[in-house]
């Protein structure tokens, strides 16, 4: 409803928002106060609606008003409200408020310990990697030359290979319901393997600008896409169920790459750091953290030359072993945390 049109000389109403506390950031857990103001330079009030991140809260009246956000409620990261005034001809006028809450939880620091070492082909630009039944698949990106693999732990040798069309960039992999799933980095669209023939089945359209990191939770797939943002979308209909942002005591955690669904957390890689994080999925909460600097640095120099970042997390459910590597990196690692004495 837009205004004007109608009546050119009516004008808009206009909101203001004042919060108390008024503050940058707000730990999870605070209430806020939010005092609205409408005014009016002529006309009568229709209606004034609240919502936040686009759900309706409440329609009302009233030209001052109030309510309390709950920051339990809407949850850890950027929550935009958006509060629009009507008035009885139909003019109307929006205006938005944005409440920014950072984690109430310190995060578990970890340290690593490597358990073995195992090849890796270094022309592997790695974006997916996941066990299936004791197997381990990986998707490797960059235009003309994105792989889907099936491939030998022990050897680092693939037994199966799928070729995209060159003008894709592949990135994560998951497999579910005998299918992989794989995102692509621009062209917005997703395809699905059978897993066991590895033929090319159907593909699907995600509204993510970008596709980065996928993994599953047995029922959703879980996608990141570059941003704070992680997607938890149905994988019959690709419509989106929720979505996370991942926040830890201090800011949002941008960057969210290769992803791996380890009993009932999601660890998750952050793009060109060699830091590993934690999250718990129904809050977007980073509950954990470890750097794997030193993992790079114990690969001989020589072959160190071509590496890329730290990327492609791995757990195997039926030996409960963890592997990580990184793009063209020649060597896959086993690894397990071990948590700081803090
Ligand atoms: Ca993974």
């Amino acid at each position: 409803m837009n205004c004007a049109q109608s009546n050119s000389r009516s004008r808009r109403p206009v909101t203001s928002f004042q919060l108390d506390p008024q503050k940058k950031s707000y730990k999870l857990g605070i209430d806020i106060n939010v005092n609205l103001q409408t005014k009016l330079k002529d006309g009568s009030i229709d209606q004034i609606e609240i919502s936040v991140d686009g759900k309706h809260i409440t329609t009302s009246k009233i030209l001052t008003n109030s309510f309390i956000y709950k920051t339990t409620y809407f949850g850890v990261g950027k929550h935009i409200i958006k509060v629009t005034a009507t008035k009885t001809d139909g003019v109307s006028g929006d205006n938005y408020e944005e409440i920014f809450v950072t984690s109430d939880r310190k995060p578990t620091q970890y340290t690593y310990q490597v358990v073995a070492v195992y090849p890796h082909d270094a022309a592997r630009f790695t974006q997916g990697l996941e066990f299936h039944d004791n197997v381990l698949y990986e998707g490797t990106g960059q235009e003309k030359s994105s792989f889907i693999f099936q491939t030998e732990l022990k050897t680092g040798k693939k037994t199966k290979e799928y070729k995209l069309e060159d003008q894709y960039f592949g990135e994560g992999i998951t497999i579910l319901n005998n299918k992989i799933f794989e995102l692509t980095y621009k062209h917005q669209i997703g395809f699905i393997y059978d897993l066991n023939t590895f033929k090319l089945l159907n593909t699907w359209k995600y509204k993510s600008r970008e596709g980065w990191g996928l993994t599953n939770d047995g029922h959703s797939l879980i996608m990141s896409d570059g941003t704070e943002n992680v997607y938890f979308i149905n994988p019959d209909t690709f419509q989106e169920e929720r979505k996370i942002q991942v926040c830890n005591e201090y800011n949002i955690v941008k960057n969210i790459n290769e992803l791996e669904y380890i009993k009932g957390e999601i660890w998750a890689n952050i793009w060109q750091t060699d830091n590993l994080v934690i999250i718990d999925p129904k809050t977007g909460k980073i509950t954990g953290e470890v750097n794997l600097a030193g993992l790079s640095g114990s690969i001989v120099q020589s072959q160190e030359e071509q590496m890329d970042v730290l990327n492609g997390i791995a757990w195997n459910p039926i030996t409960d072993k963890i592997y990580v590597t990184g793009k063209w990196w020649p060597k896959l690692f086993e690894i397990k945390l071990i948590q700081k004495d803090n």
